[in-house]
């Protein structure tokens, strides 16, 4: 009796769950290259060479095991084109009597697979992620009641679950987050930035390298220069470069941008965490190691730890939790097209521009890049959260509807009214300004308040606090915001309305 065990490309873990009860005499591992999924969005050329590699290189580590490895490549012939259509093939090819996969990161696929039993005849075994370090039903257990949810209690949760940075019952230093430490613009005359893991292409990267380049052109990005890692043991090299090179002023530097600087003190492991070569808790515990061995302070270790142990499982727990409805919320009825230059650069904003560019470089922006610069214009500008989520999608090497969605809809677009975070994440060009050195290469100026020089995002902010009014005004936390606002003379919220009306228009 074989037993196929399918491997999504977002699965290469030799832990996984789908794996443990291999029978390497009998059972079929199946992983596949499937047009549905490079196209159901454009994903940029980067992410696509980084998991066919990966995959491949994963397949043969299996294979390596002395596992029997049923690989589907793009190109071969007789490839269907999907999870189902392969998952079909395999089934009628290898006569398996029994599929067992693991419980998906898209709910798109989760429909695929529960469909399996029926169409195919045979019994489909979807078992839990535990590479994540709560359950969709653990999660739903905690929220349960919970009108609104907040991270930060989720995230005090996690650390007395795992006993992570505590001290007994206390956390550790009398904190449970260091938030306000960690706020800092590098001082003039620069900062040391050290160089970030860069993995030479191996001759399977490069093949896969040349499939992209041939058959993805038409999609976003750049897929050379490629520096990805591709195996698990690389991935732990970036994870130990990560840890002692950049943790230390990971804290420090967190929200702070950079021209010309796109990697600054980040850790660059997502791609890794959400493809299966690293896993969550060995990252934490590496963090909190490098901690308590006194080789990184407690802001950076707990800053760090907070978005794996926190702001990942919570968003995949809202994820979970609120699909299908997830995806068509859009509580502020924002409905303006995804402006051009979010795909071709040509703005004359200097902090879009470079974000913009260093997307289609590398596959990556830091979180402040994502959430104050390029989101908050999402929101401010009234972008339909359709397209902003599409966008998001294909441009990150990261990017799967599990940890996007939450943070575009929820996080940058309030399109959720409030569930996952308190307040819109609105900022004027000064936040910018304090935490970037962009406004100095800007052709329009940050000081000014209206007009056609001045920084769009000064008057977009008020803007989009006057045309959502009725939606925000009660929140308590924009209190001190509407309180301004009601402060402000008729003629200047006139010119902010005069201001976004004309740079609107010519978006
Ligand atoms: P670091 O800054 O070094 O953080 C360490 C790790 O914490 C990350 O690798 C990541 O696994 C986790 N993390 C941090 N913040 C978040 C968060 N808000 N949600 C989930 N995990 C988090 N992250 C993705 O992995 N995929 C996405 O598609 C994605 N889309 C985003 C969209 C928007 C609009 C925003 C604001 C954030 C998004 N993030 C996403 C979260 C975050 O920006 C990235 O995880 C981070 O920039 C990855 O870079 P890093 O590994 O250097 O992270
Ligand atoms: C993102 C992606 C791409 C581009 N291609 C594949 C693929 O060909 N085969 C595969 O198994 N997985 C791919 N993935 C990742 C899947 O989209 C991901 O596994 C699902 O979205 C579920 O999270
Ligand atoms: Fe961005 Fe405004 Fe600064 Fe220009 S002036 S870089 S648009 S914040």
């Amino acid at each position: 009796m074989t037993t196929l065990r399918l491997i999504l490309g977002d699965q290469l873990d030799h832990e996984m769950a789908s794996l443990r009860d291999v029978d390497a005499a009998r059972d079929v591992v199946m992983l596949c290259e499937v047009a549905a999924e490079t196209g159901y969005v454009k994903h940029h050329k980067k992410k696509i060479a980084f998991l066919f590699s990966a995959m491949r290189h994963f397949a043969a580590e299996l294979a390596g095991r002395g596992l029997n490895v049923r690989y589907t490549r793009l190109d071969d012939a007789g490839n269907v084109g999907s999870f189902t259509g392969e998952v079909a093939r395999a089934v009628k090819e290898t006569g398996a009597t029994r599929i067992v996969t693991v419980f998906p990161g898209e709910y798109r696929v989760l429909g695929e697979m529960k469909g399996w039993a029926a169409a195919l005849g045979v019994p489909v075994d979807i078992r839990e992620d535990d590479r994540f370090l709560t359950t969709p039903a653990a999660f739903a257990g905690w929220a349960h009641g919970r009108k609104s949810l907040r991270m930060e209690f989720f995230y005090r949760e996690m650390r007395r679950q795992y006993n992570v940075l505590m001290n007994g019952h206390e956390p550790e230093g009398g904190e449970w987050n260091y938030d306000a430490e960690n706020r800092k613009f590098p001082p003039d005359g620069g900062l040391f930035i050290p160089r970030p893991s860069w993995t030479e292409p191996d001759e399977v990267t490069r093949e896969v390298m040349a499939l992209v380049a041939a058959r993805f052109d038409d999609h976003f990005g750049d897929v050379e220069p490629f520096y990805f890692a591709v195996t698990r043991a690389q991935a732990l090299e970036v994870l130990e470069k990560f840890i002692t090179e950049r943790l230390p002023l990971f804290g420090d530097y967190q929200d702070a941008m950079v021209q010309g600087q796109p990697w600054m003190y980040h850790s660059h492991i997502s791609f890794y965490l959400n493809c299966g070569l690293l896993r969550p808790l060995e990252v934490v515990q590496a963090a909190e190691a490098a901690y308590r061995a006194g080789k990184a302070p407690l802001n950076a270790a707990e800053g760090f730890i907070r978005q794996v142990m926190g702001w990942r499982e919570y968003v995949r727990g809202v994820y979970w939790l609120r699909m299908p409805e997830y995806v068509e919320e859009n509580f502020l009825q924002a409905k303006r097209k995804l402006p051009w230059f979010y795909w071709d650069t040509q703005t004359d904003m200097n902090c879009l521009r470079q974000c913009v560019i260093e997307t289609r470089q590398n596959a990556y922006a830091h979180h402040i890049q994502r959430l104050m610069v390029l989101g908050n214009f999402a929101l401010l500008a009234g972008i339909d959260p359709a397209q902003v989520n599409e966008w998001y999608l294909i441009v990150y090497a990261d990017a799967y509807e599990w940890v996007e969605l939450p943070n575009v809809s929820g996080m940058i677009l309030f399109a959720d009214g409030g569930y996952l975070a308190s307040k819109p994440y609105a900022a004027g060009g000064a936040y910018i300004d304090k935490m970037s050195d962009y406004c100095k290469n800007c052709s329009y100026n940050v000081k000014e308040k209206t007009g056609a020089t001045a920084c769009p995002f000064n008057y977009l902010y008020w803007d989009f606090m006057i045309r959502n009014r009725e939606k925000l005004g009660n929140n308590p936390r924009l209190g001190m915001t509407y309180r301004t606002l009601d402060a402000m003379e008729a003629t200047k919220i006139g010119d902010i309305q005069e201001s976004s009306r004309n740079f609107l228009k010519d978006l």
